[in-house]
């Protein structure tokens, strides 16, 4: 089949084939500038909104995205090329494909190659909200102190160059500050990241950062800004050569960054808007006073779920998440987790039946089709364990409470960052902390509480006897036994 490039100019040449927009882009207006225009956002937020286009009177909330990092420039590119289009293809869990032409991205920015062109978009007068997908490693939060860290060589850049910043920060301090000068009305900051409290994350952050590089813009900031919580929720893998591929042969789409994701979607926001928002509960949103519970949830079951199967399943040798929840065992023992660790520390959750949750998450996470790669779930680690595991750990704690399937998941971590599965295979181990990571899990070869002295990631967790007794344990099992049959030992008792 003769293919073509995605872009405007063919996009109606595409209609017999799969979903495309059938509103007018050009009439479309950048009312949301989104940081992060990688696979989530592009399954999740765009989709929401791409669909919220399609209904009358909406045409002021386009996404301007802005791709933030140099490592970005390639998405940047293939997105300018693309008209901002790119094909969402949803992975069934019947194994036929859903796919669909996004096209609310109306506009692209680099930020790198003109840092002046997105704080001026940011401080534009039809921007009302300013939405982040920055990953939880992005908020520049130090596990350890509990506080915004100022030892980061970025930030230290932004601070001096608030002209030509680098990161999320000074991007928005200099917004702000514009949007102040100017007297301009405030905006909405929203993260859509993995994070307890994300939106208050967000606030605490960004106003220590004001507050050493601007402190005049504080009170501004705080009668100004709103920045609500959300739960956001949609499995999406990392695209492979073969998403491209097929999409190529089977629909004739030259789309050289399609994003591929699972059916299941979900997107829970505080209705905490003070500049206006789009009416995204009309394509399937809920917004709500209080997101935090549903924001534990995911977070401790959902991703901490991942971290078990990628960190268990890649020292057993799989790739993908789905070949490590069909290990029966793997299963079990992920299912007790959930259970006796985790679900005592959620309390209820009005309209949330949690043992249809954890089903259906064991469901999701078992699409064959996905291919979830491993790779992926364990990349940058030593940001999600604290988000994802840990606060487990700590409320079971507090209530002396068992914790000996979390202490033997970071058991696990541990021998993992050393950087070989049981197989001997060298683990693609990509995380910030990586050097730190290895050289403490070689020290720990010796004396395995060495691993939980990384303060940045485990906080003062060394000082528990009980949690580094069941920890060390756990780390000699799996050496001497491998991970499988510890996982087997602990289920039968
Ligand atoms: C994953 C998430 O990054 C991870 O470790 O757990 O990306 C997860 O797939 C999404 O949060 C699903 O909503």
């Amino acid at each position: 089949m003769k293919s073509y490039k995605l872009n405007n100019q063919n996009l109606s040449l595409f209609k017999d084939q799969v979903a495309i927009p059938t509103y007018d882009r050009s009439q479309v207006k950048a009312g949301i500038v989104h940081v992060g225009i990688g696979g989530f956002h592009r399954a999740h937020q765009a989709l929401y909104t791409d669909q919220l286009l399609h209904e009358p009177n909406a045409n002021e909330w386009g996404i301007c995205g802005v791709a933030l990092l140099e490592f970005d420039q390639k998405i940047y590119n293939t997105l300018q090329e693309q008209d901002g289009l790119y094909t969402l293809v949803v992975k069934e869990l019947n194994g036929t494909f859903t796919k669909k032409i996004i096209g609310s991205m109306v506009e692209t920015l680099f930020a790198p190659e003109n840092p002046s062109k997105v704080i001026k978009k940011m401080a534009s007068v039809h921007v009302k909200i300013i939405t982040l997908t920055i990953t939880e490693g992005g908020y520049n939060y130090n596990e350890a102190t509990g506080e915004f860290d100022f030892n980061n060589p970025q930030i230290l850049h932004d601070l001096e160059n608030p002209l030509a910043p680098k990161t999320i920060f000074g991007y928005l301090t200099q917004a702000l500050k514009t949007r102040k000068e100017q007297g301009l009305a405030g905006v909405t900051i929203q993260s859509c990241d993995n994070i307890q409290g994300n939106g208050h994350m967000t606030e605490k952050m960004l106003l220590s950062y004001v507050q050493q590089a601007a402190p005049e813009l504080v009170s501004w900031i705080e009668n100004n800004v709103s920045f609500p919580n959300s739960m956001v929720d949609r499995i999406t893998p990392a695209t492979a050569p073969k998403d491209i591929t097929d999409l190529q042969e089977t629909s004739a789409i030259e789309d050289a960054w399609p994003v591929v994701c699972e059916p299941f979607k979900q997107w829970v926001i505080e209705d905490d808007f003070v500049a206006g928002r789009p009416a995204w509960e009309n394509v399937g949103a809920q917004f709500a006073k209080d997101v935090v519970p549903y924001e534990k949830m995911k977070l401790s079951l959902l991703n901490a779920g991942h971290s078990v199967l990628g960190i268990l399943g890649a020292l057993v040798g799989y790739n993908t998440i789905d070949e490590a929840v069909h290990n029966k065992n793997i299963a079990t023992f992920l299912k007790n987790y959930m259970d006796v660790e985790v679900t005592p520390t959620l309390g209820t959750l009005e309209g949330v039946d949690l043992e249809v949750y954890k089903q259906s998450l064991i469901e999701r996470f078992g699409n064959i089709n996905i291919k979830d790669q491993i790779d992926r779930i364990c990349s940058e680690s030593s940001a999600k364990i604290p988000i994802f595991i840990l606060p487990t750990v700590q409320a079971q704690l507090q209530g002396k409470k068992l914790v000996k399937h979390a202490a033997f998941v970071l058991a696990a971590w541990a021998v993992y960052s050393i950087g070989t599965n049981e197989q001997g295979s060298a683990l693609a181990i990509k995380d910030a902390l990586k050097t730190t990571l290895q050289a403490t899990a070689i020290e720990s070869q010796k004396n395995p509480k060495a691993f939980l002295e990384i303060e940045t990631v485990f906080g003062n967790l060394k000082e528990n006897d009980l949690f580094v007794d069941v920890f060390v344990k756990a780390y000699e099992n799996i050496t001497a036994n491998g991970v499988e049959k510890c996982v087997i030992e602990i289920n039968n008792t």
